[in-house]
């Protein structure tokens, strides 16, 4: 009686196992559930197809970056990173620069602070989505950190008061 009842216990922790792995829903499920989704591209001469994009404040947004270039990512790798107004660009991009071939991401804790919304650097072919709720109205900068990148691979995203 007593060895059914622990089987029984064990059957019914790997259902909720089970229930609980099939609720985390993939980028894809994620990105249809935003209220907009935005797209862009990198290649391979360090240009982004879109240089600036429109969302409203409080917006679940859906932002999906492809590198769409062919050269290795350790010579061409590319991200989008969203920063607060205010933050001084070159500043923050070298910031970034130890983390180049990895996140992409600062490495003080004031420029972390900056970051609205980021992508990992991406070699070719690669894609990633992020989702993120468009912050308070305003002009932010978007980015590419790879090293050297960021005085060409720049964008503004404008976020509208609802
Ligand atoms: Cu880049």
């Amino acid at each position: 009686m007593i060895a059914t009842g622990v089987a029984l216990a064990a059957q019914v922790s790997m259902t909720f196992a089970q229930d609980a792995a099939t609720k985390e829903a993939p980028a894809a499920e994620e990105a249809k559930k935003a209220d907009v989704e935005v797209t862009i591209e990198g290649n391979d001469t360090m240009q982004f197809d879109k240089k600036e994009f429109t969302v409203k404040e409080g917006q679940t947004v859906a932002l999906t970056f492809k590198n769409v270039g062919k050269l290795p990512k350790a010579a061409m790798g590319h991200n989008v990173v969203i920063v607060k107004p205010g933050t001084v660009i070159p500043s923050f991009a070298m910031d970034c620069m130890p983390n180049a071939q990895t996140t992409g991401l600062p490495q003080k804790q004031e420029y972390k602070d900056a970051v609205v919304a980021s992508t990992k650097i991406l070699g070719p072919g690669e894609s990633e989505t992020v989702t993120f709720t468009a912050p308070a109205p305003g002009k932010y900068d978007y980015i590419c950190t790879f090293t050297g990148h960021f005085g060409v691979m720049k964008g503004v995203m404008t976020v509208e008061a609802k």
